[in-house]
Parts: structure tokens; sequence; C-alpha cells
């Protein structure tokens, strides 16, 4: 559990540290105790390839290690605010731990000291995610071509510090990063995890405290299923019911779980997140799962009755009146707000377990939304059963089943369309480890860490290989869930796994490997106050 006084402890370590002025750094030693404090414990020194998601490239140089010291100054690529707002982020992260004031400076040079974020120069290889870090004994660098490429350098950076630096509190140790060369590359544009917001109401700090959680394993979307059968969770000006009372008291599973985000709110959210690189994929799903919006509003049933809120977790049975003018005038209203607030360039439409709907009205509703989307600016989403309706190839089908093959979504592939990855039996982080899990649903079999790692997003679909595939995401639904413990619970150690299915080429995967490295992330976890899961699968060390 995170206490209130996280924040208030962060701000005096880091004023404790402005108090104690800059001191010279020297070159980093084995051994014995140093200028800063504390003696150099045997481990402390991370190795190179001990990264989540595992780097394309490492090479090791363990006589050039770098350690961080009072004096080290962040430089960022002279005259960019984007390589700076990276170099600030990197300076919040280990500032409070460190208690170094890590002024960041524009980089008039390029010899390395300290830690430097260049813009240019970096290995062709890297793209336009990737990042080449290098550490030598005088400094840390990291080259990208962008500056989400620095931040993803950052977040291996960070990893490889020793864990103590993710905690809100001052050690006094050494700092040592082990010295050598990275060269990375993302494998899929898109990283995801999602977030259900409908079943059960999640605050802005807490989805602030979950992009914080993935973004530093290089997940770059966030997608947020905002409304269901149990409730509404975007305001909606034209429809202001939706949130008030399909949002209100006595929503979610349970009828527990109510509340909403406010336009403000979702703006800042996406502010949030995009300094941090992650993409918010706001979701609206249609023309089923819609029974907070239809007992809201009575217009919205074809008998013009408005049925009973639900807060039972049956699925399939509520179907928007496909033959009616009026949902279109709906739709397509909150479409163009969600759209108007949305920076990213995606918008979800559901589309899953229309079971209530004709495969007939399906398609009517569909040929009559998809091009909505379009009209708004956005590329639309929707979960895999939308491949029926053989979609423009801009639509992104979601492949959420448990099954080996699938003709329509293989179909969609080969017409042009990309799919996202989300096969429920391994990538559901909803789904329980083992039997006596506590929280979760069991309907797509129990998922245990190596479930989650042990396969390719690229062999899983026939007709479905690497071309096709958009990326992979990690949904979490939250019939069972409550609070931020229960959610971290669920995706933390399988989150990471799935975060490196989507980052690592393939010739990294390998499961002894990413148990040994997912072991070494438990006392980055417990510094960070995260609540994971301790399997058996995973030899953890504290
Ligand atoms: C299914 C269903 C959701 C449930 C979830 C629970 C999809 C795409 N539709 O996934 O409504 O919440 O399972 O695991």
């Amino acid at each position: 559990m995170r206490s209130p006084s996280t924040v208030l402890r962060r701000a005096s370590a880091l004023f404790l540290a402005l108090l104690a002025g800059p001191a010279l750094a020297g070159p980093a030693t084995a051994g014995p105790p140093t200028a800063t404090g504390g003696p150099t414990a045997p481990g402390d020194v991370r190795q190179l390839d001990s990264v989540i998601p595992a780097p394309m490239q490492t090479t090791a140089d363990t006589r050039a290690n770098f350690r961080l010291g009072p004096a080290t100054l962040i430089r960022t690529q002279f005259g960019s605010a984007e390589a700076r707002r990276v170099g600030e982020h990197l300076a919040g992260v280990l500032r409070p731990a460190t208690g170094y004031p890590l002024p960041v400076v524009p980089a008039a040079s390029s010899r390395p000291f300290g830690i430097t974020l260049l813009l240019g120069g970096a290995d062709a290889r890297v793209g336009r995610g990737g990042y080449q870090l290098d550490v030598t004994r005088s400094g840390v660098t990291i080259r990208a071509t962008s500056g989400e490429g620095l931040f993803n350098g950052a977040q291996t950076l960070r990893q490889l510090l020793p864990a103590a630096v993710e905690s809100s509190e001052r050690s006094r140790r050494t700092w040592t990063v082990p010295g050598g060369r990275i060269v990375d590359q993302p494998r899929f544009g898109y990283r995801g995890a999602m977030l259900d917001l409908a079943r059960h109401f999640h605050t802005p700090t807490e989805i602030r405290t979950y992009i914080d959680l993935i973004s530093q394993y290089k997940v770059n979307h966030l997608h947020l299923h905002l409304s269901d059968d149990q409730g509404w969770r975007i305001q909606i000006d034209s429809w202001p019911r939706l949130t008030t009372v399909g949002g209100g008291p006595g929503t979610g599973v349970d009828g527990v779980g109510p509340g909403y985000l406010t336009k403000a709110e979702y703006r800042a959210l996406n502010a949030y997140a995009a300094a941090r690189y992650v993409t918010i994929v706001p979701e609206i799903d249609m023309p089923g799962h819609t029974n907070a919006a239809q007992s809201t509003y009575a217009e919205l049933n074809c008998d013009g009755v408005a049925v009973p809120p639900r807060t039972d977790i049956a699925v399939g049975y509520s179907s928007l009146c496909v033959e009616d003018e009026l949902t279109y005038t709906f739709v397509e209203d909150v479409i163009r707000e969600l759209a108007a607030m949305t920076p990213g360039p995606y918008l979800h439409i559901g589309g899953d377990e229309a079971h209530a709907t004709t495969d007939e009205q399906y398609r009517t509703f569909m040929d009559r939304v998809i091009p909505m989307v379009a009209r708004y600016g956005k590329r639309a989403f929707g979960w895999h059963e939308i491949a029926k309706v053989s979609p423009p190839t801009s639509v992104v089908p979601q492949y959420w089943g448990t099954g080996a093959t699938d003709a329509s979504v293989a179909a969609a592939a080969a017409r042009g369309n990309k799919v996202l990855m989300s096969p429920a039996n391994r990538t559901y982080l909803d789904m329980k480890y083992d039997r006596s899990t506590p929280l979760g649903l069991s309907w797509a079999g129990l998922i245990e860490v190596r479930d989650a790692y042990d396969w390719d997003p690229a062999t899983r679909l026939p007709g479905v290989g690497e071309e096709s595939i958009l990326g992979v995401e990690a949904p979490l639904w939250s019939e069972t869930l409550r609070s931020i413990d229960d959610i971290e619970f669920m995706a933390f150690p399988r989150l990471p796994a799935i975060a490196e299915l989507g980052w690592s080429t393939p010739q990294t995967h390998d499961w002894e490997s990413f148990r040994q490295r997912l072991a070494q992330q438990a006392p980055r976890w417990t510094a960070q106050e995260v609540n994971f899961y301790r399997s058996p699968q995973v030899p953890w060390v504290d």
C-alpha cells in the first residue's frame, strides 16, 4: 500500500540533498566505503543484460563502470525541449533515492561526462523508438532519433542502477552503472496495457500510478475501457446523464464501483501519459455491453423503455437499437466529443460479444459507425469480432480469443488489416495465476508467469504473422478488482512478460533468462511499494 506521505517524503529528501550541496564524483571503483557514504555491497553492480524487456544487443565492459555522484549533471541535447523534458523526468526519478541534485543542463559537447541524452548519432538499427546506451568510466550517454527513444533509454538506465534507486527514501550508498554498450530497438510499435474503468472505476491517481509502472517496461499505449453494462465512465456533454446516472452511485459490479472521468481529468491523464510516451486509447463498447447507457436513457432502447441497471457480471445480453436513427445520433455525439478530447490517433469501438444482435444488424451497425470514427480523424480499433464485417484495412481487430485459429482474423490480415494480439489465455491479466489466487476470473484458464511469457505473438494465429501484427496488449478487466493494490497484484509479474513479448526480438526469448531477470525486479517493486504476486516459478531475490 502506497502511503499518502510518499510525496512529502520525496520532497523532503530532495530538500536535504540540495542542502547537502554538490561534491565531486570520482570514477567507479570496486569495494570500499566511498565519498558518499556506505560500502558497495557484493552484487550491487547490476548486469547490463539484466534488463526487462531484454535489449536487442548488449556488450559488457566491466572496466568501464560509471558511478553517479553528487556532482553528476544530466546533460540534454542542446536546443531540444523534448530531450530536456526526458532529462527532467529522469532526474525526478533519480533524485529522491540518491539525494543528488542532478541538475538538467544543455549538453554543450558530446564528451561523455555525467548522464547525456542526445538526439542523433545512434546506431542506425535503433529506428524510432530504440536507443543506444554507452557506459564508460566518465559517463552514460543515451543516443536516439526521437524523444521516445531517449525515454526508453532512460528506462533502461533506471534498471541498470541498484534497486534502491526506486525508493522514495534517500539511501547513502554507491550508485554504479555497469560499463558497456546497449543497442536496442522495439519489435512492435504498439505495446499496450488496458484498464477496465467500467466494472470498477479507477481514479485518476490510480491510473497515473499504472502509467508510471507500465512505462518503465516500455509499454507505450494505455487502452481505457470506458463504458460497459455496469457503468459509463467518461463525461459526454450532449448526453450528461451518462455519467451522473450511468456512472453515479450504485454503478459498477456489485454496485460498488461508481465514478467517472470529467473531460478535464481525461485531458490531464492524456497529458500525463504523453509525458511518459504513453498514448491513451479510449474505448466505448458497442453495439453490445451498453446496459449503462440504456438504463440511463430510455430512448436508446427499441421499445423506448429504460432497462434496469445491472451490477452482475453476465455478458452478451445488451444491444443498442440498430434500426433506430437516434442510436446513430447518440453514437456520433459520443465519438465526436471523445475524438475531440483525445490527442492519440486511435478510438476503440468495442464490438465484442454482441450476442443480442444478429449478424446482419451487427454489420449494419459497424458499416455506419466505422466511417464515423474516420470522419472525426481517428483510426478505429475493435475487438476481433469486428473482422467479420471485412472492415477497411485501417481498422485494427484486437484478437482476444483462446482458440488455435480464427478464420475471419486471418482473412482480415490477408486483406491488409494490422492485428493487435491479446489472446485471453496468455495476456488477460484478470485470469487467476492458480486456483488459490484470491482475485480474478478463470474462464480463459489459469495463467502462471510462464504461460504469460512463453509464446510468440507471430506464431499464435495461422495467417497472422509478424508483418500483420501491430503489437501486443495485456488487458486487465475489473470484475473482481477494487483498488490499485488489486491491479498491481494481477499485473505484476505478468505485465513485464507481455511487455517483453512486445518489445524484445524473438532471438532473446528465453524463459530461464526471463525468470532470472524477473527475480531481480522484486526489490525494485518493493522499493516502489508495488503489491506483486510471488510466483513459485520465479527465484525471487530480496
Ligand atoms: C471478455 C469480455 C469482457 C470481460 C472479460 C473478462 C472481452 C473482449 N469481452 O473479453 O466483457 O470483462 O472477458 O475476462
